[in-house]
């Protein structure tokens, strides 16, 4: 049987404002289908999102959710998770959200271990403000700030969570939409800082001035560029160009923040005694 998830949505926020064909729609659901698999609830589940067609995403989620300001969401689910330990936090983000404005609260969460569960919808440009270049931007890909492509060379967010300490690292596609939904509740089961970087397609703004072709060419591209990560391994470095490796990409141990400061808290409240 179809199993309905319209109870998570907000009826009265819909219809919603992503253009025909935008692929945010298919991340937002696969993260509502993980936290169905992992039986949280609307009740002990927060959505925090920064600014961006992406981030637009917690106003449609019913659940207790922040919008905050651009680049903004890490720093606002930690004070979530350290007021509330027992809350379940997820945090939308997009590229330009999370690499950019909003870079260094993305390496510093990471490096303390908060646990929460980042999901970076990567649509590889600045979506809502109408196609500037971002940090995930593909070398030579063409942005209205890169008429003729850009020369910056992109960060790869997942190399970037794991270097900065994240014990649960992972990609995916908006083409691969059940991998993507299991990528993400694996992150949930990490008692730590988990990232998971969504690429996603944006006809509009990145598609369009790329020459990508229609939404479902564009799904096709993941499709095919999107490489599993034990195919990827095996894969010899002249036929890695272009591609990029889905799955798991990192996991470890490490003791995560709240459990940390638990301990400064303890320490202080015994001296006090
Ligand atoms: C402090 C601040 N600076 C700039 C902006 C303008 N702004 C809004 S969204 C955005 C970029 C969004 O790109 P991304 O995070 O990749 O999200 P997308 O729209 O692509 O999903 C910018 C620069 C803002 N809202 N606030
Ligand atoms: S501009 Fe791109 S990311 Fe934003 S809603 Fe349209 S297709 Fe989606
Ligand atoms: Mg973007």
């Amino acid at each position: 049987m179809e199993r309905s998830y319209e109870k998570y949505f907000r009826q009265n926020r819909l219809p919603h404002m992503w253009c025909p064909g935008c692929g945010n729609g298919t991340v937002m659901k696969a993260i509502v289908t993980a936290i169905e698999k992992k039986g949280w609830t609307q009740d002990n589940t927060v959505i925090v999102s920064g600014i961006g067609c992406s981030s637009r995403a917690s106003g449609y989620m019913d659940f207790d959710t922040l919008h905050t300001a651009h680049g903004r969401a890490i720093p606002f689910a930690t004070g979530i998770k350290i007021a509330n330990p027992e809350l379940n936090v997820v945090v939308i983000t997009g590229d330009g959200d999370c690499t950019a404005i909003g870079g260094n609260h993305f390496i510093h969460g990471a490096r303390r271990n908060v646990d929460m569960t980042v999901v970076l919808f990567n649509n590889n440009i600045y979506g809502m403000t109408g196609g500037q270049a971002s940090p995930m931007t593909p070398l030579h890909k063409k942005a209205t700030t890169a008429p003729y492509g850009t020369v910056d060379r992109p960060f790869d967010a997942c190399h970037l969570a794991q270097a900065a300490g994240a014990t649960y690292v992972a990609r995916s596609t908006a083409y691969h939409v059940q991998h993507l939904a299991d990528m993400i509740a694996d992150g949930f089961d990490n008692d730590g800082f988990s990232f998971i970087e969504a690429v996603v397609q944006c006809p509009t703004a990145f598609g369009r001035k790329n020459k990508m072709g229609s939404p479902a060419d564009m799904m096709k591209w993941m499709r095919d560029t999107g490489v599993m990560q034990a195919a990827w391994e095996k894969l010899p470095e002249e036929k890695r160009e272009g591609k990029f490796p889905i799955g798991l990409l990192h996991k470890c141990q490490a003791e995560d923040y709240v459990t940390a400061y638990q301990q400064v808290i303890e320490i202080a409240g015994g001296d006090k005694a």
